[in-house]
């Protein structure tokens, strides 16, 4: 056992008693040191938990992969156990908090024999900030203690930090046999608790992620009067120097990392302007008493990304980020070269390869029709990469008091019905807008692929209490905040007949963020239409691009009334799913929708 961190009585107790049910043969405090994770990837690598990668061309990196059942977040295992079902809602699956406990007791005595029990005592957001809260996770597993010392920040002031106080979050995870059935990711916002076992994967075992940072978060949040939301924060640099800060939630796999390193089109690059990313996944969001405005942070330390699609130009900067100290989990390994490859990172896939699973893989057996089967990377690959590597962090990145938020982003995956952009009439009909959220889904959580699912402020699968609830929040946070963010609607992803994306994204989803910033300055006109207002097609740049016209714009931009009728009856039938707690505004702001398209 190695030398405890803090003589703190509720965090030895609580240890002792998780050690009691594990039975570790060890315990092992993590401290943030480069001396102890190098031993640790050592010993990962001695193991073959780990492959260290060339050390020329890929500095300090390593290549994990997961059992192939376990290669997403599982929602339909994940549970919010508050004392009553109501609490919870009807979006999550709940279970009683007694009975979830005895089934995950069973599941866990015993379960860490033969092996070490590592203590990682990290925090959300700067140590000591205001924003700030303070985790401990206990696990079984290197890989994630090495992804949570790259995701949060971790150390001996973390400990000092929180002193003798009992205010942290506790988080047990245990490997156990990675067996699906038994598969449990599981919140108890009453007792500050996250549990996970069986699993090893991103999402269900980085407890500080979407565990803490947004599922207890957000129930915190509630309580204390502020925001956890799963969006991205970045800042555009104006010509002159002035930044703005915007943040936008987009549902997972559907943008916010690209959206968040964004590096701007030749037009704008030439003038001076620029982005900063401040975070990629996750935003707390507090209203500073001073200017009364809404500020940001982002409460992790590095970036959980999505590999496939990832290329030198998609999003240099965030390949540029995993140059260097970067574990990548399930990608396709290059033999010859000892490095790693991904679909969409370049056409020239490496002719001795090995894929995700861990099988030797042909490239021309892909079949875009049947990507899990045949492809080399998993379409969840993913990278962990630190932030200090990221050429285009925000100087704001450590910031202590938040950066000020001008708007907010919200936007899905839409091949069809939703505008390239569109702006709320105020924050009521704002957080309408968030509420009727819809995206097809993705590989980023188990499941079919590409089916059209309500996804409000794409928090769907990561709000710790009642949906309706939380939408009530939303419209009580509305009357706390003098001066408001904007609130506005993007979807990058319409296609044309053959299927084809219409809009180029990517760099040029800058030129959809300065006509929001814009809108936000009072400084462009718009066009009212029955849900909301959206842009003249001139004020939108097409200035350098290919094929995109005044007259593509336009077409991005109409409005199909039967579409959204159709859409209306969708949204009425999740309303009721989501029950009684749904506010009346939300109801009279549908009524106010449904009218404006029959008019
Ligand atoms: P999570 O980490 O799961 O929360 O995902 P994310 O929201 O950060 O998504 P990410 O930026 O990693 O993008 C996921 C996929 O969307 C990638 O395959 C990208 O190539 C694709 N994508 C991102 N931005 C655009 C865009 O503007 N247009 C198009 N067509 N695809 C995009
Ligand atoms: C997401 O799925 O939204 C992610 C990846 O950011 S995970 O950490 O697995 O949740
Ligand atoms: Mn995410």
């Amino acid at each position: 056992m190695s030398k405890s961190m803090t003589n703190n009585k509720y965090v030895l107790d609580w240890i002792e008693e998780m050690r009691q049910m594990c039975c570790p043969d060890n315990i092992v405090w993590i401290d943030g040191t480069e001396e102890q994770a190098e031993a640790l990837r050592a010993e990962a690598c001695s193991t073959g938990e780990l492959t260290k990668l060339n050390e020329e061309l890929l500095p300090n990196c390593y290549l994990h992969r997961t059992a192939v059942n376990d290669v997403a977040r599982v929602e339909g295992r994940t549970f919010i156990c508050t004392p009553t079902k109501e609490e919870a809602g009807n979006i999550n699956n709940w279970v009683d908090p007694v009975e979830m406990y005895a089934t995950l007791k069973k599941l866990y005595t015993g379960a860490m024999k033969g092996k070490t029990m590592y203590v990682i005592p990290y925090s959300m957001g700067v140590v000591g900030s205001d924003f700030a809260k303070i985790g401990i996770e206990l696990t079984d597993s290197i890989y994630v203690v090495l992804n949570m010392l790259i995701m949060t920040r971790v150390g001996q002031n973390v400990m000092d930090s929180l002193g003798d106080s009992p205010d942290y979050i506790k988080g047990l995870h245990a490997v156990a046999d990675c067996d699906p059935e038994n598969r449990y990711i599981t919140h108890f916002p009453q007792d500050n608790t996250i549990m996970s076992v069986n699993s090893a994967y991103g999402g269900n075992v980085l407890l500080g992620k979407k565990c803490f940072a947004l599922r207890i978060a957000s129930y915190l949040g509630r309580k204390e009067g502020w925001m956890a939301e799963h969006m991205l924060i970045l800042g555009v640099e104006y010509p002159n120097g002035d930044i703005k800060y915007v943040t936008a939630a987009f549902p997972s796999a559907c943008g916010k990392t690209n959206l968040a390193m964004l590096i701007p089109p030749e037009i704008y690059k030439k003038q001076g302007y620029k982005v900063w990313t401040v975070g990629d996944d996750i935003a707390w969001l507090r209203v500073n008493k001073e200017d009364g405005k809404l500020y940001a942070v982002n409460p992790e330390n590095g970036f959980f990304g999505v590999a496939p699609g990832t290329n030198e130009k998609s999003n240099p900067n965030a390949l540029a980020t995993t140059k260097r100290d970067t574990i990548f989990t399930n990608v396709c390994y290059d033999v010859d070269n000892n490095t790693v490859w991904w679909e969409g990172l370049n056409d020239n896939p490496p002719k001795n390869a090995i894929n995700w699973k861990g099988e030797p893989w042909d490239y021309r057996t892909y079949d875009k029709a049947d990507k899990i089967n045949t492809s080399g990377a998993h379409p969840n690959s993913r990278f962990t990469a630190s932030a200090k590597n990221c050429p285009c962090l925000s100087s704001e990145f450590n910031t202590i008091k938040g950066v000020p938020v001008s708007a907010i982003i919200f936007g899905g995956r839409r091949a069809k019905t939703a505008p390239l952009v569109y702006e709320s009439r105020d924050w009521q009909h704002g957080t309408f807008v968030g509420s009727i959220m819809a995206s097809e889904t993705t590989a980023a959580a188990a499941g079919a692929i590409g089916v059209v699912r309500r996804d409000p402020m794409a928090m769907r699968p990561f709000v710790g209490y009642n949906m309706g609830d939380y939408w009530k929040h939303w419209l009580d946070m509305g009357k706390i905040i003098p001066n408001k963010p904007k609130i506005f609607h993007v979807n990058w992803f319409r296609t044309d007949d053959q299927g084809n994306f219409i809009w180029p994204g990517f760099g040029d989803n800058m030129r959809v963020l300065l006509w929001i910033l814009a809108r936000c300055e009072g400084k462009v006109d718009a066009v009212e239409t029955p849900i909301g207002y959206v842009p003249k097609p001139e004020d939108i740049n097409v200035e350098g691009l290919d094929g995109v016209t005044v007259d593509t714009i336009r077409d991005l931009l109409t409005i199909d009334n039967d579409s959204w009728l159709a859409d209306v009856e969708n949204i009425k039938d999740f309303y009721k799913q989501v029950g009684d707690h749904v506010p009346q505004e939300m109801y009279d702001e549908l009524a106010k929708l449904e009218a404006n398209l029959k008019k």
